[in-house]
């Protein structure tokens, strides 16, 4: 655990108050109003709420069967549901990790043993940096405008072992489209560079789920994908991230997986087949609607702010983002935490250039609606005392 002194921290100290994201999130997470984390706090939908009213049941029945038969049910449930019907179904090929996080880190040790350098999409999520240099791999950022308009530069491939993207990407819900995940992967192919695809944020957006794996199978290059369930549903926590790679991919992650876990509890993955198996059935579909609605109130509550505007237009993943133009966007954060309102200051999301998030905040819109129009009207008042 880190420095619980944080949450007293002086803000006028020269102390940074939190060293990444995820301690930013931490100060927020005894917070009603909390709007600062990606995961789903927002309440059960009635049917979700009666699969957890069986969890006796589930308990009871993971006892009797297989692992292995839970495990395959749950990808199967899982991927198929978010359209990766050509996922690969050999043992081995879908490693089940705790989080996505716990994946990201088997990648990146994976990758260390054999490159040294890596090209990570700009911005996204610190922690995929952080992981990637944490185990000695060089960084090359690669502007997610560039990356989403044209084809990478030979100059960028021949530097780099693996190129790696996070689509819908972490702020800003931008989609790699299947047009550029083809050129992408032939790209990757043709330069044997690895393709690396975090693709936690797809269950949101219609428009990340046409069959990733058909692209990236058909395209010949080496790939990995890490899925996960974590920011869909309201399950406490209890989630699986999923690392899936090509035949060819040649790494060994199996070995640094093994190193780290030996699986996940039954429990939860079959708590995920149940969730997925209802998402399938039309909570998915209710899950849209429910963060397009709430996308909806955020924008409307904030309309005609002086200054402010929302540069994620086509977003439609669980988070927002705001941009404050020329307002002091530290004074209003502190002002906004003396009111006990959590948002994510966008800075490190920039992991190479965090001064180009200074005038940004990110929302969580996976929250109750009533806390988060509690949230959002404390925003408004803040912002209209500058
Ligand atoms: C988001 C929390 C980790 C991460 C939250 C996240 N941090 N895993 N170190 O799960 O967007 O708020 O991705």
């Amino acid at each position: 655990m880190f420095d619980t002194d944080l949450r007293n921290a002086d803000l006028d100290s020269s102390r940074p108050i939190a060293q990444n994201l995820t301690q930013w999130e931490y100060l927020a997470i005894n917070s009603e109003l909390n709007v600062a984390d990606g995961h789903a706090r927002q309440s059960l939908t009635p049917s979700q709420l009666e699969i957890v009213q069986g969890l006796p049941v589930l308990f009871a029945d993971c006892e009797r069967r297989p692992i292995e038969e839970i495990e395959r049910e749950a990808h199967r449930s899982f991927l198929t549901m978010l359209g990766q019907h050509s996922y690969p179904q050999e043992p081995g090929r879908v490693l089940s990790c705790y989080s996505s996080s716990v994946a990201m880190e088997i990648v990146a040790r994976a990758l260390a043993t054999r490159f040294e350098t890596v090209a990570l999409v700009h911005p996204t999520f610190d922690n995929i940096a952080d992981l990637l240099r944490g185990n000695g791999l060089d960084l090359v950022p690669m502007e997610e405008d560039l990356l989403y308009q044209a084809d990478l530069p030979q100059e960028l491939l021949n530097r780099v072992g693996c190129v790696f993207v996070t689509t819908p990407n972490n702020p800003t819900g931008r989609v790699l489209s299947e047009a550029r995940l083809t050129r992408l992967a032939a790209q990757c192919a043709r330069s044997g560079v690895i393709l690396a695809l975090d693709t936690s944020f797809r269950g949101f957006d219609t428009r990340a789920q046409y069959d990733h794996y058909a692209v990236l199978t058909a395209s010949g290059c080496r790939w990995l994908v890490i899925e996960d369930t974590g920011k869909l549903w309201p399950t406490l926590d209890l989630k699986m991230g999923l690392l899936v790679s090509a035949e060819n991919l040649d790494l060994p992650v199996y070995k640094v997986y093994s190193d780290i876990l030996l699986g996940v509890s039954p429990l939860i993955l079959l708590l995920a087949t149940r969730f997925a198996d209802d998402a399938a059935q039309g909570g998915l579909a209710e899950l849209h609607r429910f963060i397009a609605a709430n996308r909806a109130l955020v924008r409307n509550c904030l309309s005609g702010v002086p200054q402010l505007s929302f540069p994620d237009a086509g977003s439609r993943v669980s988070v927002e983002r705001v941009d404050l133009g020329t307002l002091p966007t530290e004074r209003v954060w502190a002002q906004l935490q003396e009111r006990n309102v959590y948002v994510l200051p966008c800075n490190d999301f920039y992991w190479a250039a965090p001064d180009r998030g200074r005038s940004t905040l990110r929302l969580a819109l996976s929250r109750h609606t009533d806390r988060l129009q509690d949230a959002i009207a404390v925003f408004r008042s803040v912002l209209a005392q500058h």
